[in-house]
């Protein structure tokens, strides 16, 4: 078996990365090599990676036996079905992603709510922010805006739809530790690190108690926090 993840630090490869860590914290030996890229060396632009990676010129992407996986989403999602559930190929005893059947579909849901919606939102922040602050989209990106480009009132919208996201979650989070009623799941992880970004880029979740409560439980996992 061979599984390649190409990443950047920093960037949304961190979801990615998360994930792994919490695959692997069970198993003897990791399941990824990984492959580190720089924006700043044109790695995500070349030729190579563009042709047999990802053609969009991003990360994060993974490439499981010679097939090319990208968007985080999927990534997430293909790696807890093929890695994740209890009983999979690699005998795992304890579920970290849903078998066949609703919850494997509530998992889908806010994997892919994460990325369109809070993710969507985060992004469009990051890309408001002057240069050099905290989470800012830097020079060198396809997503990069040059400071004299920025404009407030695209920086408010970003931080209402990210409200609003908020809002979205902390109702989920009301009466439960983690986003899907049986236990923790790797789309807990997935959204929380798109949580850990928009508190880089200066959001606070005060006003969402549940929400906070739940980003620590998520982000004090052992696979987060091991040598
Ligand atoms: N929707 C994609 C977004 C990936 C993305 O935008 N990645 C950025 C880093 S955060 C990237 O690779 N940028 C390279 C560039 O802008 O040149 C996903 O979720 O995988």
């Amino acid at each position: 078996m061979s599984l390649l993840f190409y990443y950047i630090p920093h960037s949304t490869s961190n979801v990615t990365s998360a994930v792994l860590d919490e695959l692997e914290y069970s198993l003897p030996c990791p399941l990824a090599k990984r492959i580190e890229l720089s924006i700043q060396a044109g790695d995500t632009k070349a030729p190579h990676y563009l042709s047999t990676v990802n053609p969009n010129g991003r990360v994060p992407a993974i490439v499981h036996d010679g097939v090319s996986i990208w968007e985080s989403a999927a990534i997430t999602m293909y790696l807890g079905e093929t890695f994740g559930v209890a009983g999979s190929s690699n005998y795992r005893m304890q579920s970290l992603y849903p078998a066949l059947g609703p919850k494997r579909g509530e998992a889908m849901k806010w994997i892919v709510w994460g990325n369109t919606t809070l993710a969507d939102a985060a992004s469009r922040l990051g890309a408001t922010l002057p240069v050099g602050s905290p989470g800012a989209v830097e020079e060198g990106s396809q997503d990069f805006i040059p400071d004299n480009n920025k404009r407030n009132s695209d920086e408010a919208e970003a931080k209402k739809d990210i409200a609003k996201s908020l809002d979205i979650l902390n109702g989920a989070l009301h009466d439960n530790d983690f986003l899907i009623g049986q236990g923790y799941c790797l789309a807990d992880t997935h959204l929380w690190s798109f949580v850990s970004y928009i508190r880089i880029l200066g959001v606070d979740l005060n006003a969402h108690a549940n929400v906070k409560a739940w980003a620590a439980r998520v982000g004090d996992r052992p696979a987060l926090n091991h040598e």
